[in-house]
């Protein structure tokens, strides 16, 4: 598969963004540069950045040994923990290719992403949140399981190092999973060169230096913390990432503390309980100089409190797994830093705003400048199509590689874009993204329900919430409860399972005359929202 055109490949290369470097040979020139800095905390572990190479280079012998080949697939499912860096590092310099599961995903999940990346092996934890992490992975696993924390694991660790080939630069990297808005995740292939040009620069636009020190409070196999700018940004700036094993404020601040953290990233809702619990906190949060908040939309009451709540700056992010990430630069005026969702990484990131009213902008119009319009991208870290996905990648992106993010964004003149809202089927559960169509076929699975559609309700808290409207077959109805119980024991991540169910006799607005599931969901949205 040939990620881009060879022609913009080649003016990629030469503008210098694409600099034929893998993540491994990054890792050896970060062990030569900051050897005895501290790289990666855990909770009881702490690695320089020569302690981190070495488990990486034996990692990926291990790995070679245990029958990993070049090119292999490897689902890794692990929390925040220091073992998540030196084993991504490890597949890395095996020239293996990772697939990043959250620790949230459960069996039905990991099966999908197995067979649609044709994984060869999973590595995960034990027990984790209360999930045996092991025990789900050898249910689904198709081929070897290695689970951090068992003797296995630590032979492999301690194997000894050996000469490997180098992958290739612009070959795929890794596989990231889309929010998504149709059936089941998309997986998103990324390259060493690609992503590591996003890496760089997002270390740079974020201030990072080697004297950073980088919180990883949210799960640090999403693109967010793990490359806006996250535990790559910091690794790259030779800066330590700590890695929090829960986002929530008390642990955060005592890691604040402990560590002298100078920079983090959080989604909306968790900005707003570290900024209500800073107001009663002991601890000395005044190394905290940045905080990035992004995944959802931050609205302006709330960036405005950021700043002297927790005495820091408060940066926004606009991203998506897909590539393009915006970020309101340090040195931007504050308007554009609480009102908008920042500017684009580059210079070749191209921008296209386009006629929204045609839900997947297919006529592709241009709006005027300073209109809403559904936001088209393409450009040196923004992917052409998903993994073995030809159908989905027709719709998903225009003919000329321009990517169809579906979300409405308005364009300031300095470049900076406002997300005012979204033209997919997707509900943003404060960062969580969650597929209408895979929640609606997970309740058609249910031999009492006829129909589903699952909406986005207005909430306080996360922003948007889950309601599933349900039309039950005749004389067989089952209890909002009943369909609840039934999503949990579907094996889906707990945050797809609806918030709220709605068993209906017909959709409330089959009146209204939708012809398609996605003018019903509007319709039902729409209602929702005023209730
Ligand atoms: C990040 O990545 P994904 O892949 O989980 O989700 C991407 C989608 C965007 O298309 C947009 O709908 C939404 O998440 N989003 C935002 C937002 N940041 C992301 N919507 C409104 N305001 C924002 N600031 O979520 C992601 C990836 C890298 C960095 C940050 C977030």
């Amino acid at each position: 598969m040939n990620l881009w055109p060879e022609e913009t490949a080649a003016r990629y290369r030469a503008s210098g963004y694409w600099r034929g470097q893998t993540f491994g040979a990054l890792l050896t020139s970060l062990k030569e540069a900051y050897a005895d800095r501290t790289a990666v905390v855990g909770e009881d572990q702490r690695w320089t950045f020569a302690e981190l190479d070495e488990r990486a280079h034996r990692l990926a012998a291990g790995f070679v040994a245990g029958g990993i080949k070049q090119g292999d697939r490897v689902v890794v499912q692990l929390p925040n923990v220091p073992e998540f860096v030196s084993v991504v590092f490890g597949l890395w310099r095996a020239g293996a290719v990772p697939v990043f599961a959250l620790p949230a995903h459960r069996d039905s999940e990991l099966r999908h992403f197995v067979e649609q990346s044709e994984a060869q092996a999973i590595i995960t934890v034990g027990e984790h949140a209360g999930h045996n992490h092991a025990k789900m992975a050898r249910e689904v696993a198709k081929g070897k399981v290695f689970v951090v924390g068992e003797p296995e694991f630590a032979e492999l660790a301690a194997t000894e190092p050996c000469e490997l080939p180098e992958p290739d630069p612009e070959g795929m990297a890794f596989l990231q999973l889309s929010g998504g808005s149709t059936g089941l995740p998309k997986l998103i292939p990324r390259t060493h060169d690609d992503y590591l040009y996003s890496v760089r620069e997002s270390a740079r636009i974020c201030g990072l230096k080697k004297e950073s020190v980088y919180l990883a409070a949210l799960p640090v196999a999403h693109n967010f913390p793990l490359s806006s700018p996250g535990l790559l940004g910091a690794l790259h700036a030779g800066a330590a990432t700590v890695m929090a094993p829960r986002p929530d404020a008390d642990t955060a601040f005592r890691l604040i503390e402990a560590e002298g953290v100078t920079i983090s990233g959080v989604v909306p809702p968790l900005a707003a309980a570290w900024v209500q619990a800073a107001a009663r906190t002991g601890r000395d949060l005044s190394s905290l100089e940045v905080l990035l908040v992004g995944g959802a939309k931050c609205g302006r009451e709330l960036a405005e409190r950021i700043g002297p709540a927790l005495g820091c700056q408060l940066q926004q992010v606009f991203g998506m797994a897909e590539g393009l990430v915006c970020y309101t630069r340090l040195d931007d005026p504050d308007d554009l830093v609480l009102s908008t969702q920042g500017r684009p990484i580059s210079p070749d990131d191209e921008v296209r705003v386009v006629n929204p009213d045609d839900p997947l902008a297919k006529s592709d119009r241009v709006v005027e400048p300073g209109e809403i319009g559904a936001l088209l991208t393409r450009g040196p870290y923004t992917i052409r199509g998903y993994y073995n996905a030809d159908e989905h990648n027709k719709t998903a992106f225009t003919e000329d590689g321009f990517y169809r993010t579906g979300d409405l964004v308005r364009q300031r003149e300095s470049g900076h874009l406002e997300v005012v809202g979204r033209a997919k089927e997707q509900i943003n559960r404060g960062g969580e993204k969650v597929a209408a169509e895979e929640v609606e076929n997970h309740l058609m699975a249910h031999p009492g329900v006829l129909d589903a559609a699952v909406v986005a309700v207005p909430d306080e808290y996360l922003g948007e919430r889950t309601c599933a409207y349900v039309v039950p077959v005749e004389g067989n109805q089952p209890s909002a409860a009943e369909l609840r119980r039934f999503m949990r024991g579907r094996g889906i991540a707990a945050f797809k399972v609806p918030d709220l169910v709605e068993v209906v006799g017909e959709f409330p607005v089959t009146g209204v005359g939708k012809t398609s599931k996605r003018e019903l969901r509007a319709a039902l949205a729409a209602l929702a929202k005023e209730r």
